[in-house]
């Protein structure tokens, strides 16, 4: 499953990464862990390295700054028993996790830098990005909830928080898709760094509603895509990654009022929160929409074996012909549409249902609807 997460630089995702590592991967939940897979990959982009991210190992600082688009692999594991050991077997399934190089989300897509690029090399990485977008099964946006809070004017919480960019990005992708077939699309808001000890507890009231109102206001094209779009979904969660009583921040700003810089040091013990929340959406999300898909083809199946069989009533040479073009079981043509990764991967997270409901519920639960 392909997860492209989305944000200008600093926006949160590293540390995302590093906080999913901490509750998935050293630890679990309901678990489900995640563990970077066995053997070589051979990639385009920079493959993450999950051991420089864990935050004990880091003494507790935040990570390194990335200025490489990252894949972050990981399998997803259940595994009930005390016994520490994963077998291949509880593989459930496979995550390729994108850390989109935030400098590309914001520089091709500005109004003010994009002037200084030729209009080929825009459209080349323009292109770039949005191809990725539509591989992907799912596409977390990263809203910083310091910045969306920290300044009081709609105009420079859209520009500082990029959410001009992402709007963009957005548009673009929805004309991109009409022009070929067009493929559903989850979106996940991310309001990053909601654990911080400078954003105001008025922020944070009721579940973060004024934060997700502010989101709302900042991100008004994502929202008009999904209301006019019926196979656009959108969901918004506030997360922290180190938890409210672990950060302990400073802002100073600078001459103009604009520039501001912020220091944040944590203090351990971390409590990240909604962390896990984000990967069992995607994997709701996808499954929900695969249902339909896979529903309407097994039925679409089942009908043409009734087909053959009734011809193979009345003609046994023409059911040796129809065998022979459609292949043993009755050709699962329709099946055959649905790409065989995207059926393997959908079959084998059914097997685990029963366990994955409680997350995936827990998780519509943190969501809410964009
Ligand atoms: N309080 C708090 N600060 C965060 C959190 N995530 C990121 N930050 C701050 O934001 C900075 C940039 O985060 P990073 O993950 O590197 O952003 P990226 O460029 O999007 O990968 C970090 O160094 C932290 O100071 C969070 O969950 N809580
Ligand atoms: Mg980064």
């Amino acid at each position: 499953m392909r997860i492209t997460m989305l944000g200008g630089s600093s926006s949160g995702k590293t540390t995302y990464m590093a906080a999913l590592h901490h509750v998935m991967g050293k630890r679990k939940s309901e678990d489900f862990h995640i563990r970077p897979p066995i053997g070589a990959v051979e990639s385009l982009h920079k493959i993450g390295d999950w051991r420089a991210l864990d935050f004990v190992e880091r003494k507790y600082q935040f990570p390194f700054a990335t200025s490489d688009t990252t894949e972050w692999l990981f399998d997803m594991y259940y595994a009930d028993d005390q016994n520490e050991q994963l077998n291949e077997s509880d593989v459930v399934t496979q995550f390729e996790w994108i850390d989109y190089r935030g400098a590309d989300v914001t520089d091709y897509f500005d109004r003010s830098t994009r002037e200084q690029l030729s209009a080929a090399e825009q459209e080349y990485e323009q292109r770039k990005l949005l191809d990725y977008l539509r591989e992907s099964d799912g596409i977390i946006i990263f809203l910083d909830s310091i910045l969306l809070s920290y300044y009081k004017d709609l105009d420079r919480r859209i520009t500082y928080t990029n959410a001009d960019c992402i709007n963009t990005i957005l548009r673009l992708l929805v004309n991109y898709h009409t022009e070929g077939d067009a493929k559903p699309v989850d979106i996940l808001v991310l309001l990053s760094k909601a654990d911080s000890d400078a954003i105001g507890d008025k922020y944070r009231e009721d579940g973060f509603s004024l934060l997700k109102k502010l989101a709302r206001e900042v991100l008004w094209e994502a929202v008009d895509i999904c209301k006019k779009n019926e196979r656009w979904t959108g969901g918004i969660i506030p997360v922290g990654a180190v938890g409210k009583s672990s950060t302990f921040t400073e802002i100073s700003v600078e001459d103009t009022k604009d520039v501001y810089s912020i220091k944040t040091e944590i203090r351990p013990p971390i409590e990240p929160f909604n962390c896990e929340c984000p990967l069992f959406y995607c994997v709701g999300q996808y499954l929900k929409r695969h249902r339909k898909q896979i529903k309407e083809a097994q039925l679409a199946l089942r009908q043409k074996e009734e087909e053959i069989k009734q011809r193979q009533r009345r003609s046994n040479l023409l059911y040796w012909f129809l065998r022979l073009v459609f292949g043993e079981r009755g050709l699962p043509k329709q099946l055959d549409r649905i790409e065989k990764g995207i059926l393997d991967n959908y079959f084998a997270l059914t097997e685990y249902g029963r366990y994955l409901d409680p997350m995936i519920k827990l998780a519509r639960e943190a969501v809410d609807e964009l």
